[in-house]
């Protein structure tokens, strides 16, 4: 049996901060508490440093096919990347094409993951289509570890109409699943393009114009209406604004479950990026739904702070400048997503905690305890207790750097944060009870993470 104590730091759960040491037994903790006497067989001080119970990031996209390229990131480079950054779980979406089963679905993210990835892992699996065959697979998917769906109310490949949106809600619900929808309104949008491309305004300044908030928010607003036909809660993921926030508030008062999502590009970049008379510089911040105006930024910090948003994930979905080129003719065939697994711990800590927008106890319910509840990780992963995996970011708010695309490992070569100057820096990462990165180094080059079978909500 192997032991390590962690010595003088301050262990952060969901409801707030203690001075406590912790003791790893193998994989997992044993215990934690103050001034822990044990014979351990090693000992790392951190005194001075914040212990997160590992980050979940809920929202990546790993090996997507898109708009006729695939992400840059991979489950090898995408997770290893994320490792660097504290993330000790994923949770990437399974994506079927429209007309095959979701068992093939997942059989082929088995293949592009298993043994490929660095930190622990799990799928969503999209639901693009509704039919007998799909509904009568669900089952099986519980079975097989996969507890939450993701579905498109826009993007013709992957999108589902209102009926189908209904019924698979209530399959869902009575198979006690959750599930994820990208809400924006396919039809209107569709039709702003087409407008901007019959003036021949293509450039990626017409990516914000063409995808308005307003036409996320009625797109919530007709989820959140489904939902409550379907009596079945929902999470509306990537939420970047006050009136899709107002739908979710109107929603809660009738009497509704919904969760929301944010993800950092909302609460720290601002539309001005597209506006960049430099091609190559606005289109690589081109992701859906766009990056919105200044002042959205203080409504979703201020709805983290209220507990009305409960994660946030990345939506990491990158691709290279090479790759954005796809769209340098046309802003429709710009591969749209952005980096951001990386980064996000160290961002949210410091624009967030160390700015007073949040506490620490928020960040971490934000970033590990609520999704590990809300897909089916806790409290095996989400909290640092007895019992739980020995995933550990230990964060030293002493250290401070500048954010650099030619610092970060993931796969591609520019950073949405490039400049922005971090408060605190992450010093190591454990997972499952080894130290996997210590002061920015990934340490193992042989991908460890596991695959997990998970639950049903607990949120
Ligand atoms: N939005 C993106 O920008 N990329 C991937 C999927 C999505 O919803
Ligand atoms: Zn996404």
């Amino acid at each position: 049996m192997a032991t390590h104590l962690l010595k003088g730091g301050v262990v952060v759960s969901g409801s707030g901060t203690k001075r406590a040491d912790i003791l790893i037994e193998n994989n997992k903790i044993a215990a934690v508490g103050r001034n822990l006497r044990c014979a351990a067989d090693a000992v790392t001080d951190v005194t001075g440093c914040i212990l997160f119970p590992g980050f979940i990031d809920a929202h990546t996209h790993f090996d997507l096919d898109v708009a006729g390229t695939t992400t840059a990131d991979n489950f090898y480079t995408g997770s290893r990347a994320a490792l660097r950054g504290g993330t000790t779980t994923i949770i990437d979406f399974a994506c079927p094409n429209k007309g095959e089963s979701l068992h093939h679905g997942l059989e082929l993210w088995h293949q592009k993951a298993d043994g490929k990835t660095f930190c622990d892992y799990s799928f969503h699996m999209t639901i693009d289509d509704w039919n007998e065959s799909i509904r009568a697979e669900l089952p099986d998917m519980f079975a097989q570890g996969i507890s939450s769906f993701k579905m498109y109310m826009t993007y013709p490949a992957m999108m589902v109409g209102d009926r189908d949106l209904y019924w698979a809600l209530k399959e869902l619900k009575s198979l006690g699943g959750i599930c994820g929808v990208h809400c924006e309104n396919a039809g209107v949008i569709d039709g702003m393009i087409a407008e901007r491309k019959a003036a021949g305004e293509l450039g990626p300044d017409s990516h914000p114009l063409t995808r308005p908030p307003y036409l996320e928010a009625e797109a919530v607003s007709r989820l959140l209406r489904i939902a409550q036909a379907a009596q079945c809660p929902v999470v509306i993921v990537h939420l970047t604004n006050r009136e899709a926030l107002r739908e979710v508030e109107h929603a809660r008062q009738r009497g509704q479950t919904v969760y929301v999502e944010t993800c950092p590009q909302y609460l720290l970049l601002d539309e001005s990026v597209y506006f960049n008379p430099d091609w190559s510089s606005a289109a690589r911040y081109v992701c859906a739904p766009p990056i919105r105006a200044k002042e959205e930024q203080d409504a979703l910090w201020k709805a983290l702070r209220r507990g009305e948003i409960q994660t946030i994930s990345t939506d990491h979905c990158s691709f290279t400048l090479a790759q954005k080129e796809l769209g340098r003719e046309d802003f429709t065939r710009i591969p749209g997503g952005l980096p951001g697994v990386e980064t996000r711990g160290e961002l949210i800590y410091s624009y967030g905690v160390a700015r007073k927008r949040i506490s620490a106890a928020r960040m971490c319910r934000l970033l590990s305890e609520n999704p590990a509840k809300l897909y089916g990780l806790f409290p095996r992963k989400g909290i640092l207790r007895p019992g739980s995996d020995a995933d550990i970011v230990v964060y030293d708010p002493g250290l401070s750097h500048v954010i650099e695309a030619s610092d970060c490992v993931a796969n591609v070569d520019y950073n949405p944060y490039e400049g922005f100057v971090t408060a605190g820096g992450i010093r190591q990462v454990w997972l499952n009870g080894r130290l996997c990165v210590n002061q920015g180094t990934v340490l193992d080059e042989t991908p460890q993470g596991q695959f997990i079978a998970r639950g049903k909500c607990s949120l």
